[in-house]
């Protein structure tokens, strides 16, 4: 495994194009077709993922191979930890009886009821977040209150971010993802050049939801970092409609 994006610091790349893109959960299809179908992405690139790769959607196993295998034919990927991760790991480490639970949608990163060893290596790699010249990334957010923020792993990983401005960073616009909101509200930000700006659209959520308006979320995001475009990937699973079909069969 390749470890250079361990780097928290990262310069631009010399002549490549730079995105950040928010919550894959287990959207394999769909994120390979924003790589490269939308994006188009070239190894002079620089693609940086802000976490959350398993659970929810169909194939959580090929999304991290999809990801090692970027980064092993040479692209130049730069993957955060997100808290599905951070939670899994963990439960290896510490709890290993909870772990079939944490992936009980998830089934397919389990071979003989284990973790890929690969893929415990790829989670325990992943930073908590990057700092580049114009921008601070990270999964979830910040907490501002802290004179150190950068210390803060856990709001790294879980904080909801409530809010829509801060000193902190200066002139680095944020980047984060963790909370699902309506495609409309990150297009706003996006144009605004918000001080802090979400990418999560729920990509999972293509099906009436309890909190979330289905019709406004569905796609996996990726903002250009560099002229602000907003590249949007609507969901392509299949996998998913299938699961509610078959639970619709069982209970009628
Ligand atoms: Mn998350």
């Amino acid at each position: 495994m390749k470890l250079y994006y361990q780097k928290k610091k990262i310069s631009p790349p010399i002549n490549g194009r730079r995105f950040a893109v928010g919550d894959i959960h287990g959207c394999y299809k769909t994120f390979r077709s924003l790589v490269r179908n939308k994006l188009e992405l070239q190894k002079n690139d620089h693609l940086y993922l802000l976490g959350d790769y398993i659970n929810k959607g169909p194939e959580s196993k090929k999304t991290l191979n999809y990801i090692i295998n970027l980064i092993e034919e040479g692209y130049k990927v730069y993957p955060l930890r997100g808290n599905h991760e951070e939670e899994l790991i963990d439960a290896v480490r510490n709890e290993p009886r909870i772990v079939k639970w944490l992936l009980r949608r998830s089934t397919d990163l389990l071979k003989d009821g284990r973790v890929r060893q690969k893929h415990i290596e790829f989670i325990d790699s992943l930073p908590y977040y990057y700092k580049l010249p114009d921008f601070y990334l990270v999964h979830a957010g910040f907490n501002f209150s802290l004179n150190k923020p950068l210390k803060d792993k856990s709001s790294m990983l879980w904080r909801r971010m409530p809010e829509r401005t801060t000193t902190f960073g200066g002139k680095k616009i944020i980047i984060h993802a963790h909370q699902p909101q309506a495609l409309e509200i990150i297009l706003s930000r996006v144009l605004n050049r918000s001080k802090i700006i979400g990418l999560d659209n729920g990509v999972n959520y293509i099906k009436r939801h309890r909190y979330y308006e289905y019709s406004k979320m569905g796609h996996l995001c990726a903002l250009n970092l560099d002229n602000f475009d907003l590249i949007v990937q609507r969901n392509i699973e299949t996998s998913a409609t299938v699961n509610v079909l078959k639970r619709k069969k069982q209970s009628a």
